[in-house]
């Protein structure tokens, strides 16, 4: 990463309880615009450059995989992107970075590990929304309170498809879901869409979030990309509650703990 970035930023009291109430917090300005440019263009060479993508775990938008939607260059096509942070040098630099990492000890507490990392593209005309849903009924975690940092790497606009949230709803525990057509989401009857509210954020913020706040993203019906990555990190006092012994998480910072997490 070029540039050095800013002072590491600490929460206030006051920010630190609105994430308590709200269950999210936008915090402006993580990264220098160097930083964030170097992410872009890397991912660039991922998406359209033909840099080797061993190791990285690609899904394409459904409509395009299914050949109802026809995209120019097959980067256009791209929804996801996992496991950048365990195989890239600039974003494991972005996953352990200091301003975003201080952030989340203030909420987790010192002993951190990754339990997922998520590049969400949304194509110009291609990006699909996301149903609204909480991440801790998709997530073999306990307890359900970890906390996310979907950091912008573009603009995210209520246009291209910024983050959607329902203000204190992670105090509700973990609300009905169900399957639909290519997604998961909260039953309509659980909640009103109405009580969303959006959280537009410029390139190199970081909407910190709580994996029980409902959340949702619209189509990208713009002319511009919507790139962003969700960061997710764990206590590593966290009890991994699948059939096996779960995989070996990234330690992010401090001490594991025997019967947690690996
Ligand atoms: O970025 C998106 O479009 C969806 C993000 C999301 O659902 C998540 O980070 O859990």
């Amino acid at each position: 990463m070029p540039a050095p970035s800013t002072a590491q930023p600490r929460l206030t009291d006051a920010q630190l309880a609105a994430y308590q109430r709200d269950g999210y917090l936008a915090v402006e300005n993580l990264l220098s615009a160097a930083e964030v440019d170097a992410l872009g263009s890397r991912l660039r060479e991922y998406t359209h450059g033909g840099r080797d993508t061993k190791g990285l775990a690609i899904q394409v938008e459904p409509r395009v995989q299914r050949g109802e939607l026809k995209v120019d260059h097959p980067g256009d096509g791209i929804r996801k992107i996992d496991h950048l942070i365990e195989n890239d040098d600039l974003f494991r630099k972005l996953g352990t970075h200091p301003n975003i990492v201080g952030v989340v000890e203030q909420i987790l507490g010192p002993d951190l590990a990754m339990f997922r990392n998520a590049l969400l593209l949304k194509p110009p005309g291609v990006g699909s929304p996301k149903g609204m849903h909480q991440d801790s009924p998709y997530w073999p975690i306990e307890p359900m309170s970890l906390c996310s940092c979907w950091f912008a790497i573009d603009d995210a606009t209520p246009e291209n498809g910024c983050m959607g949230v329902i203000p204190g709803w992670h105090t509700k525990g973990a609300l009905p879901h169900k399957h639909v057509t290519d997604d998961f989401v909260i039953e309509e009857s659980a909640y009103r869409f109405d009580d969303m509210v959006l959280a537009p954020l410029k390139a190199g913020g970081g909407l910190f979030f709580h994996s029980l706040l409902p959340h949702y993203t619209a189509p990208n019906r713009s002319a511009r990309w919507r790139r962003a990555i969700a960061l997710s990190y764990m206590s590593s006092r966290s009890k991994f509650t699948g059939t096996t012994e779960g995989p070996e998480f990234l330690t992010i910072k401090g001490r594991r703990f025997p019967g947690c997490v690996r």
